[in-house]
């Protein structure tokens, strides 16, 4: 069973790594007020997870730089995982230190929302 899981893990990685999208390339400005943002969001992940994946895809697709975290092999980053999120499930978006949010589509919503938001051209 661990053997198969190892497999199906491999897989998923490996299809990572042909369809990963590049990512968008935003003028300075903008990228580094995106930057500011997100240097304060951290995302609890087991690498092989296909839910991570999805979310991973939003991150390099938008040219986000937020820290990974592994909930699986660490044992600090899943004990704080549990404790102050509240479960172990991953994708967990960690922003700050009072708000996670749990659930791939969340997550992703939430990521795209704010990318969107701040590339939003103002009209008065
Ligand atoms: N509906 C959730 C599913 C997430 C999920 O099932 N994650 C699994 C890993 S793939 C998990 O965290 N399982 C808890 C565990 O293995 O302890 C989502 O879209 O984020």
């Amino acid at each position: 069973m661990k053997i198969i899981r190892w497999i199906l893990g491999r897989i998923i990685l490996f299809i990572e790594l042909l369809t990963t999208p590049k990512g968008v390339v935003r003028d300075e400005i903008t990228q580094n007020k995106i930057d500011e943002i997100t240097a304060n969001y951290k995302i609890y992940q087991f690498k092989a997870c296909p839910f991570c994946v999805k979310v991973r895809k939003t991150v390099n697709k938008n040219s986000l730089n937020i820290e990974y975290l592994d909930a699986k092999n660490d044992k600090d980053h899943r004990a704080e995982l549990d404790s102050q999120g509240g479960k172990i499930k991953v994708p967990c978006l960690r922003i700050g230190d009072d708000k996670w949010i749990y659930e791939s589509d969340a997550i992703i919503e939430h990521l795209e929302g704010l990318v969107s938001d701040l590339e939003e051209p103002v009209t008065a």
